[in-house]
């Protein structure tokens, strides 16, 4: 995990480069760069090796992942959205750079991340496609942005939990299921491995957002490095909101345990997987 997280460190930061106009590309950096776990684009290097493929060839979609996921943060953060002061430990995105610069270094972000799945990648035109695609997907209408409306539309209202799982699938799951899927296409594994990790991703990512919704309410600033609690004083549609923190525990452990059982089905031999599934599972009791 450790060697994943400094090689995904370097070439981010190589990406990154400051060049003129020079606000831009701090405001990009400055989130990025940001403490993270690295979680998704560790796993897309981790499904490239598992599945005999080159983690250098990877490299490329795995930064690009984390732009993704790092505007995503941004955005979520703004006054228009969560209204955030703190993320990763430190001022958010718009209290450092300002409301504007933050609305671009999102909108910055989300371009350059295909560009460099175009530019970087050693990979045939055909491949590189279809990670084109699944970016598209990933972060549009039938991916983040779908959970995010639904999410933003469900505050202080009853909703279902078939709306709840929507809002999750896609708010969460769907990054988990793109860095996942993308490191099985880079290794050209077959489509029934692809679409089995698909299906890791979905329960792994609704199992990590429901553990989130835990947290928010049992955790502290110190540990998690954002303010707590604002879900609940926003009346947002959350796991615990709707069945309580220890069914929401029991169903973190169900969907761990389905994830677990993809492993075996399909024979992945995976320390990093096994770690996050672990990871979750005592975020989510402690
Ligand atoms: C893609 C244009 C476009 C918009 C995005 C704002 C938005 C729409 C979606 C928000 C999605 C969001 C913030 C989901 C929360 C997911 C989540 C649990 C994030 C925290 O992930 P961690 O814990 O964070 O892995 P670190 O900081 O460790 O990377």
């Amino acid at each position: 995990m450790k060697n994943y997280i400094k090689l995904i460190d370097e070439n981010l930061d190589k990406f990154l480069e400051i060049q003129y106009p020079e606000e831009i590309f701090k405001s990009m950096r400055y989130s990025v760069l940001a403490e993270g776990k690295r979680l998704r684009p560790v796993m897309c290097l981790e499904t490239c090796r598992i599945f005999g493929g080159n983690v250098e060839d990877a490299i490329p979609t795995a930064c690009a992942i984390e732009m993704l996921h790092a505007q995503s943060l941004i955005h979520d953060d703004l006054p228009c959205m969560d209204n955030d002061d703190f993320r990763r430990g430190k001022p958010t995105n718009h209290k450092v750079f300002g409301e504007a610069t933050a609305v671009l270094a999102g909108d910055a972000l989300l371009s350059f991340a295909p560009q460099l799945i175009i530019q970087k990648s050693n990979l045939n035109e055909k491949t590189k496609l279809r990670l084109l695609e699944e970016y598209c997907i990933a972060a549009g209408a039938y991916g983040l942005i779908a959970g995010q409306i639904v999410d933003i539309d469900s505050e202080g209202k009853e909703i279902t939990p078939e709306t709840l799982e929507f809002i999750h699938t896609h708010k969460t799951a769907d990054l988990f299921k793109f860095a996942l899927k993308t490191g099985a296409i880079i290794a050209n594994a077959s489509e029934e491995k692809i679409q089995a990790m698909n299906d890791f991703g979905q329960k792994l990512g609704f199992a990590f957002q429901i553990c989130d919704d835990i947290l928010d309410e049992t955790s502290s600033f110190e540990k998690l490095g954002k303010t707590l609690g604002k879900d609940k004083e926003a009346k947002k549609p959350t796991y615990t909101a709707l069945f309580g923190i220890e069914k929401a525990r029991e169903k973190v452990g169900c969907l761990l345990n389905d994830a677990y059982d993809i492993m075996t089905k399909y024979n992945i031999k995976s320390e990093i997987f096994e770690e996050i599934i672990k990871g979750i599972k005592e975020r989510a009791t402690s």
